[in-house]
């Protein structure tokens, strides 16, 4: 019985890449707030949503998955990528099981959700195992550009995948799981149709604001303006999005914002507050962070979003004493991933010897907020072959010229 089950698994595991080469070559289907919205309302249809993700989702994952037998040997060979891949492996072959099942059979729809729920458990730790590979990796090709400049393009579109498929399984398993949610009776999934942004902004200030009291026993405060163009005045600003994604870019601007702050102004008895502006047009919902906390150099701004250059080992015994507060890990490039993923951006414009403002964009309309999704073809096949080559720049000498060497002999 045993040997059965092992010849099964293995000629399931043996068709797999072909099943990969079938899937990835559809494109992924970005879905509109509003449809995530109709999943979720009055007449929503477990079977239409059954029927459409066990089709998405091995296209998704297909997807991705060309992407990642793309990457260099040196890193696709890590322990941490291969257990990254066999997760993806694995979650796939679970997905393609229900291909040949009875959308009509209510055993089968119930069985999907429990999928569902394994598979995004399976994957919990994905961003961690795969900073692992980064590190080792790391340690054989240090701080080379080129490599930093693939693993950004990677890792952008891998974590954005991540998140788009998340949210998939989020939304049908908060839907169909038969319960009403409790705590936030008014949301469809995790989508809040009227999400109050100053709310967010308030609660997120507070979590920050209580690590930040434990680590330096003080914090600066906030001061919260809303502007709203002239049409929708006396209106409340919401929008149509996903409170936790919008939670969790926040909790990350304030943790860099209070950092910054406390740390410039640490022989200062009074601390510059945190100001942040909401302001809604017509297109955008603009969310800005300012901070007086001396600000980064121009030229290291993009280093904060890169995946490579914060990838630092675990802290050492004494430090993990230590509550994070800013500075470890991906906090950034996710954030402006999540920020990304429904049209919007995430952007840092620093003075350095002032402070930082960080700015969210999001789409005001609900129409606009649209899956932004990383799609596996020709082009970027071509964006992993870029490899070393001389650049079309000058490399600036930082010797003085000797211009005599110019002179004119008489
Ligand atoms: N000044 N300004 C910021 C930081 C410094 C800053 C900073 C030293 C740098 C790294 C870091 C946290 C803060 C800011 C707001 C931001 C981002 C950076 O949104 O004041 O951890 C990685």
């Amino acid at each position: 019985m045993k040997f059965v089950r092992f010849i099964m698994k293995n000629a399931a595991l043996a068709s797999v890449p072909k099943h990969i080469e079938h899937f990835s070559k559809f494109s992924p289907s970005p879905l509109s707030m509003k449809q995530f919205l109709d999943f979720g309302s009055i007449n929503a249809c477990e079977k239409t949503s059954f029927v459409f993700l066990r089709q998405e989702l091995p296209v998704r994952l297909s997807n991705i998955m060309k992407e990642i037998n793309l990457l260099p040997d040196k890193l696709l060979t890590t322990p941490s990528v291969q257990i990254v891949q066999s997760w993806y492996i694995q979650s796939l072959m679970e997905i393609l099981d229900f291909l040949d099942k009875n959308p009509d059979d209510y055993k089968v729809l119930g069985e999907f959700v429990d999928a569902l729920v394994t598979i995004r458990n399976r994957h919990n730790d994905v961003v961690p195992t795969m900073a692992q590979g980064i590190i080792e990796y790391k340690e054989a090709f240090p701080q080379d550009p080129v490599t930093n400049q693939n693993i950004q393009y990677f890792l952008d579109r891998f974590y954005m995948s991540r998140i788009s498929i998340r949210m998939l399984i989020n939304q049908h398993t908060l839907i169909f799981d038969g319960t009403l949610n409790p705590v936030h009776p008014n949301t469809i999934g995790s989508i809040d149709p009227h999400c109050n942004v100053g709310d967010v902004v308030q609660d997120a200030f507070h979590s920050a604001k209580m690590l930040c009291d434990q680590y330096y026993l003080r914090s600066p405060d906030l001061i919260l303006q809303e502007m709203c163009s002239k049409k929708k005045k006396n209106l409340p600003m919401t929008i149509v999005y996903v409170p936790s994604h919008l939670y969790h870019m926040l909790f990350e601007l304030f943790k860099n914002a209070m950092r910054a702050t406390i740390e410039t102004h640490d022989n200062n008895n009074n601390l510059p507050p945190i100001q942040v502006m909401v302001s809604l047009g017509d297109e955008d919902m603009s969310i800005k962070v300012s901070d007086k906390g001396g600000g980064v150099p121009f030229r290291r701004i993009e280093n904060l979003f890169s995946y490579m250059y914060s990838t630092a080992p675990a802290p050492q015994i004494e430090e993990r004493t230590r509550p994070p507060l800013a500075g470890f890990g991906y906090g950034l490039p996710i954030s402006r991933l999540y920020a990304k993923y429904f049209q919007g951006d995430l952007q840092l414009y620093s003075m350095e010897g002032h402070g930082t403002d960080a700015v969210i964009y999001l789409k005001a309309l609900s129409t606009d907020s649209i899956e932004r999704l990383p799609v596996y073809n020709k082009t970027a096949l071509k964006n992993y072959k870029v490899s070393q080559e001389a650049d079309d720049w000058c490399i600036p000498s930082k010797e003085p010229l000797d211009l005599s060497i110019y002179k004119v002999p008489k």
